[in-house]
């Protein structure tokens, strides 16, 4: 079986290199020519545990191709990305182009695949007339099913192998025909359903996280009215059998939980509490920044160390990084900023070497929990700073550590310390 994959991010490279490594001819397709370069020479572009090697023994052993073009194919994986545009709606013309650009090279039986997550109603609606455009009748000649990824940034290899998978075909035969190709890498349950329902599915899986989050960010800033310790509220709660109310945190980023909820909001208006919470967790950095400001009102000419620019932990993913908008929030109240992040290149703002970013600063605030941190002098990096000064926003340091070589400590959500 032949399978061409279309677009070779976050999602594609991982879903490409792990059919080729179990033996269906794969060609990856990316319209940008540097990532087909970096590709072909076994290099890849994106930091995700174990996809080197999978990418390279894929490549090596010719089962995978890559190009900046389609080409015919048995299966067709659409998995491009689907950003947020200035008005919270879906940018839906990556897709539309990928789906476009298969149209010559569609033959009869072929199954196209739409992974990218996109609003409900999307494959029918968007999809299948495009597909008709090929002559062939969409369902009985040509097969089209939306099956959502679900894999966690950080952990992708293993959950494209082990969780479970929706399969929304726009009718019984494409479901049946989608089964066949899956089963052949997946271990999780398939399960099947019809289109719509697993566009709605895949996001009310993001958006049950992101309200379960600003829920948790709102109890952290009940906690500071009341003066007392949200994460041992939450902590507490958590023990009840049946609640589990996730980790406040300085804002909630990525590609996923960030934007998908807005897809719901896109198609009812009767999506209240799903769009509070975006806002909720959209005024987090905001909330962040006004608490760096009272830790620094007593001092001259600021200067804050930014450990840590991700979205998240152990990814180099700056996507919707709620660290952007806290860094232009300090540097509009003419606060200097020093960033270091182990994992992170190109951003919008320099990022320092160890001793750059801290030298003279009077706080370090920690918004994205990489594991390398855990491992930081605090002695040494004290010794450069002007004031020790912790901000811990994901409560992931050793904190007796940084209180021993002298820092005081304050921890988001704890504001009875
Ligand atoms: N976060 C918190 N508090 C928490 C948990 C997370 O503030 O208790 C923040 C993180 O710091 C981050 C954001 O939420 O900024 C999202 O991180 P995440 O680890 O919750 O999720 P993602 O975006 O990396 O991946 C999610 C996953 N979805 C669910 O767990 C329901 C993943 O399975 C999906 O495949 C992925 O979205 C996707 O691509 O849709």
């Amino acid at each position: 079986t032949r399978i061409c994959v279309l677009g070779l991010g976050y999602i594609g490279l991982p879903t490409a290199s792990v059919f080729a490594a179990n033996g269906f001819h794969v060609v990856g397709v990316d319209v940008d020519s540097q990532i087909v370069d970096v590709l072909s020479k076994g290099q890849i572009h994106i930091n995700e545990p174990g996809l080197k090697t999978v990418v390279c023994a894929a490549i090596q052993s010719g089962n995978m191709l890559v190009r900046q073009v389609p080409e015919q194919a048995d299966v067709f994986i659409i998995a491009v990305p689907t950003p947020l545009k200035d008005d919270n709606s879906a940018e839906l013309s990556y897709v539309i182009q990928a789906t476009e650009s298969i149209l010559p090279f569609l033959q009869q039986g072929n199954l196209v695949i739409l992974e990218s997550t996109v609003p409900p109603r999307t494959t029918e609606d968007i999809l299948v007339p495009i597909l008709q455009k090929s002559g062939y009748k969409i369902g009985e000649e040509i097969y089209l099913v939306h099956c959502p990824e679900r894999v966690l940034p950080g952990n992708i290899l293993h959950e494209f192998v082990s969780n479970d998978r929706i399969i929304g075909g726009i009718n019984d035969k494409s479901s049946d025909k989608a089964r066949g190709i899956y089963e052949k890498v997946v271990q999780g349950n398939l399960l099947i359903t019809d289109a719509t329902s697993a566009e709605m599915a895949k996001l009310m899986e993001n958006t049950y996280r992101d309200v379960n989050i600003a829920l948790a960010n709102e109890v952290c800033r009940i906690a500071y009215d009341l003066n007392l310790d949200a994460l041992e509220i939450i902590k507490l709660a958590n023990m009840h059998p049946r609640v589990n109310l996730h980790q406040p945190g300085p804002g909630v980023g990525g590609h996923c939980l960030a934007v998908d909820p807005w897809f719901i909001v896109e198609k009812s208006n009767n999506a209240e509490l799903i769009r509070l919470s975006r806002e909720i967790n959209d005024a987090m950095p905001n909330f962040v920044v006004g608490l760096v400001k009272k830790m620094l009102d007593q001092v001259v000419k600021p200067k804050i160390t930014v450990l840590g620019v991700t979205y998240k932990g152990n990814v180099d993913d700056i996507r919707e990084s709620p660290a952007t908008e806290v860094i232009r929030k300090l540097k509009q109240a003419n606060i200097d900023v020093g960033i270091y992040d182990p994992y992170v290149k190109n951003y919008e703002f320099e990022v320092s070497n160890l001793e750059e970013a801290f030298v003279a600063s009077d706080l370090i605030l920690l918004l994205a929990d990489h594991k390398e941190f855990k491992y930081l002098s605090a002695d040494e990096l004290g010794f450069l700073m002007r004031n020790k000064q912790l901000f811990d926003t994901r409560n992931c340091l050793n904190h007796s550590k940084w209180k021993d070589a002298g820092f005081s400590i304050k921890v988001l959500g704890k504001n009875n310390q």
